[in-house]
């Protein structure tokens, strides 16, 4: 499925119909999550934060989803959507405080760069262990269908989650239950260094979907409205009581898979070179020029604004202090068991303080 022609004019018969301030706005948020990502992986080239995953490339298919959710929908994300959650109005100062893991940092410096979530932003935090946020989501579902809320839940995961138990378990499940659940898949042609051919038989992953009864779409997820247009529906399904949809959205990781990642070992540059020319970003913006809403003037002046932004972000994150110490040891449980109160004591005292006490 794709709307964006090569020329930058629409296909009427697939069309979302955002207005135009929506399209630009789309873009605009698409630009600044590159931004953002672009700085954060300078900032930990320097040694300055321990680890980045970033959505270059992808930015389409994460941010075009988020689109077309509603604000009251839920977002389980798997590590490389911030994209989302930056559409939701989510700050950009306590993400990047996040990335340092500061005083600032709802996670408090306990979980891995990338890995935060916002309640108020109805985005879940991220589980690392590939596919499990698949079966929490369709739970979600299953409470949201049992409540009769007017809600859904988009989960987003990676073609190489697609060979996890618990995306079968999932898919099973909510092919059986119905609950209104999208599965966002992000076929981005990698799962690190595997690619997508020695991941599946199927010819596509969409066809997975068949096996469980539940409708899928195969969606050009470098197209932005082809997304846009895709969730939609799946959401429109979800809310006339239709239950799941499974989109699989074609892109490509320009980047590496993490900042841990050398992508050049296991793929060619001519490979990648070709998925340039696919990328999402001017793709987009053919568009919004050829409406006559966007020009390269304010395209630099929107990119000069998000780099000031995030630099200043990035500034005031340095300035705060780390997390506290102690808050490895709080919000598990209501009272702290006596092993803990010994462990988080002898924590404070600092790491060495024990062996120097003549304790084992
Ligand atoms: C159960 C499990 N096995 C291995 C890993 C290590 N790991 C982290 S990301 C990743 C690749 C996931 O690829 P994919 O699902 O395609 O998502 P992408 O990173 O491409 O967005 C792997 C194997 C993990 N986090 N969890």
């Amino acid at each position: 499925m794709q709307v964006i022609r090569d020329d930058g004019s629409l296909d009427p018969k697939l069309d979302p119909g955002l207005s135009i301030d929506e399209v630009v706005a789309l873009y605009k948020a698409m630009v600044r999550t590159r931004i953002v990502d672009d700085r954060l992986e300078r900032t930990q080239r320097q040694g300055r934060i321990a680890f980045h995953v970033g959505s270059l490339g992808e930015e389409a298919a994460i941010v075009g989803a988020a689109a077309a959710l509603r604000d009251r929908d839920w977002i389980v994300p798997c590590y490389r959507e911030v994209g989302a959650l930056l559409w939701r109005g989510y700050p950009l100062q306590q993400y990047v405080d996040h990335m340092y893991g500061n005083a600032g940092d709802p996670v408090r410096g306990r979980q891995m760069p990338d890995h935060t979530f916002s309640r108020a932003k109805r985005y879940l935090a991220v589980s690392a262990p590939i596919g499990t946020q698949i079966p929490h989501a369709v739970g979600l579902a299953m409470a949201i269908k049992k409540r009769e809320l007017d809600e859904c839940v988009g989960v987003f995961f990676g073609d190489g989650a697609t060979s996890s138990n618990d995306f079968h378990a999932a898919m099973n499940f909510a092919g059986v239950f119905q609950p209104p659940v999208l599965f966002l898949c992000r076929n981005n042609g990698f799962a690190i260094s595997l690619p997508v051919e020695r991941q599946t038989a199927t010819r596509t992953l969409a066809e997975k979907a068949a096996a469980y009864r539940i409708p899928a779409a195969r969606v050009d997820g470098n197209d932005a409205l082809a997304v846009v247009a895709a969730v939609r529906e799946g959401v429109q399904r979800a809310a006339n009581g239709g239950g799941p949809t499974f989109i699989e959205l074609l892109t490509y990781r320009l980047g590496g898979h993490s900042t841990s990642d050398d992508p050049t070992v296991y793929r060619s540059d001519e490979e990648v070179e070709a998925w340039r020319n696919n990328d999402p970003l001017p793709r987009l913006r053919k568009h919004i020029e050829r409406c006559k809403v966007w020009s390269d003037e304010l395209d630099a002046d929107w990119r000069a604004v998000c780099e000031r932004e995030v630099k200043e972000c990035v500034r005031h994150a340095e300035e705060k202090p780390a997390s506290e110490l102690s808050a490895m040891f709080t919000d598990v449980y209501a009272e702290l068991p006596w092993h803990l109160r010994e462990q988080q004591a002898q924590a404070l005292r600092g790491p060495r303080a024990g062996a120097e006490e003549g304790e084992s």
